[in-house]
């Protein structure tokens, strides 16, 4: 989760980080680097008309600058290395120093003029996913452009007609560059600042990769057995939580690239999809939901008043997705009595101790070796204990009196008094006297200094 030291710290990263490159003498725009991975301040408009801007969970809006009229961005295609989590990085392909890439923005009418430089070992072109434009400008390698040499800046040029929810991805070695991390949003505001106005508008993108645990590379061949499940390539218990005041209209724009469906689920709230990456979705033509799938190659955009305080789970409803590396290859023992066959092992093994034969839930409180650079299978904690979650799964944390752009972790949510499921004790507590969410510290498992494994089929438990 991100802290109120690490918040104020990327604010300052943000103007901090920027760096010129070499070709900014030759007039392009500078190519601005991000180094970390938390939630940057959302990136306040300086020219043009008036936009409220998206905040880009565990990342960050790319500066432009004004040339005649012309609203230019440098991009800048490379090799980075991403923290996916406190104590795990993942060498990646990606855009200034982060996989997924800046978040663009611009408005509709604006003239965009985007300079693409590609610093990876091979070819790479851009494609603007959704976009209307010229076709010329949509970047699939061969057919409507030759690619992007290694070493080499190419120009994209566009009028941005059409607001709404975009992404950009190459579109040369496509398989390998996007299961590498090469991706990004796009979002084009609406001209008029009145339509369909929010007060908190949060983008990420839905990315999976194949990493052993220990390992820090991707296996780009991968189809469908995938172990990280990321929110703009972060996994739980390190994916930002979405901060909103009470009473917020709010916007979640989603977009998902990896090879199979994800349904959105969040707590609390019902919602309407407002948007696609085809455009707006007439009032008349949306229903109410509480879990919207979103398609492989497709952007959903939801919207809900919040008025329910609370810290709401919102998360992917696949269950293995909301895991962090596991072994799909480990047998199921619920229900298996192990007690010969671990007093055989122990004979060579002494440490050796039974699990899963309950469930798995004992994992993510016992402490067990994991190989460096991995994060185990189930982790986060609460303040009611270990919440068993991984990957796709982060926190609507909706309070009372945050200030607009205030995106702090305000922390655990305190909960009424008489709000909070009790245990039953044989007879009801009066309302008055119900327990409140503090009267159950003392008796919950402490958090352990490292949780359990990471999958692989290799360790001794099971
Ligand atoms: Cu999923």
């Amino acid at each position: 989760m991100f802290s109120r030291r690490q918040f104020i710290g990327a604010g300052a990263a943000l103007a901090g980080a920027t760096v010129w490159s070499k070709t900014s003498a030759m007039g392009l725009p500078e190519a601005p680097i991000m180094e970390e991975a938390a939630t940057q301040p959302p990136l306040m408009p300086t020219a043009g008309p008036d936009y409220n801007p998206v905040v880009t969970l565990n990342g960050w809006s790319l500066p432009f600058r004004m040339n005649n009229g012309v609203k230019e961005f440098h991009l800048v295609a490379e090799p980075v290395e991403r923290e996916m989590a406190d104590g795990m990085t993942a060498y990646l392909w990606g855009y200034n120093g982060q996989s997924p890439g800046p978040t663009i923005e611009c408005v509709e009418g604006d003239r965009v003029r985007i300079f693409v430089s590609n610093k990876l070992p091979e070819h790479t072109t851009v494609h603007w996913h959704g976009l209307i434009l010229p076709n010329g400008m949509d970047g699939v390698a061969g057919l409507t452009q030759p690619p992007i040499p290694s070493g080499k800046t190419f120009v994209y040029e566009f009028d941005a007609v059409k607001s709404g929810t975009f992404m950009y991805h190459p579109h040369g070695d496509e398989m390998v560059q996007m299961a590498m991390g090469m991706m990004g949003f796009f979002v084009i505001h609406p001209k008029d600042p009145t339509f369909m106005p929010v007060d908190r508008d949060f983008v990420f993108l839905l990315s999976s990769y194949d990493i052993d645990p220990g390992s820090y590379l991707p296996k780009v061949m991968e189809m469908t057995d995938f172990n990280m499940w990321t929110i703009n390539s972060r996994i739980f218990p390190d994916v930002a939580p979405l901060i909103v005041a009470k009473d917020d209209r709010v916007r979640v724009r989603v977009g998902n690239l990896t090879m199979t469906n994800h349904p959105i689920h969040m707590h609390g709230y019902d919602f309407e999809v407002t948007c696609t990456d085809g455009g707006w979705v007439r009032s008349e033509a949306r229903w109410p939901e509480v879990t919207i799938d979103i398609p492989v190659g497709a952007m959903r955009a939801y919207e809900f008043d919040a008025v329910h305080p609370g810290d709401w789970a919102l998360h992917c409803h696949k269950s293995h997705h909301t895991m962090n590396a596991m072994g799909h290859d480990v047998p199921t023992f619920i229900g298996a009595d192990k007690t010969n066959v671990a007093r055989k092992i122990r004979a060579v093994q002494p440490e050796y101790m039974p699990m899963g034969t309950k469930g798995m839930a004992d994992m993510a409180e016992m402490s067990m070796p994991i190989p460096d650079n991995t994060i185990p299978m189930m982790a986060g904690w609460g303040q009611f204990g270990s919440l068993e979650m991984g990957g796709m799964f982060t926190v609507v944390k909706v309070r009372e009196g945050l200030e607009a752009g205030d995106y702090e972790d305000p922390g655990d949510y305190e909960n009424p008094p008489g709000t909070v499921a009790y245990e039953w004790t044989g007879s009801l507590p009066d309302a008055a006297s119900a327990p409140a969410s503090s009267a159950h510290g003392s008796a919950l498992p402490s958090k352990p200094k490292r949780q359990m494994m990471p999958g692989g089929g290799t360790h001794s438990g099971m």
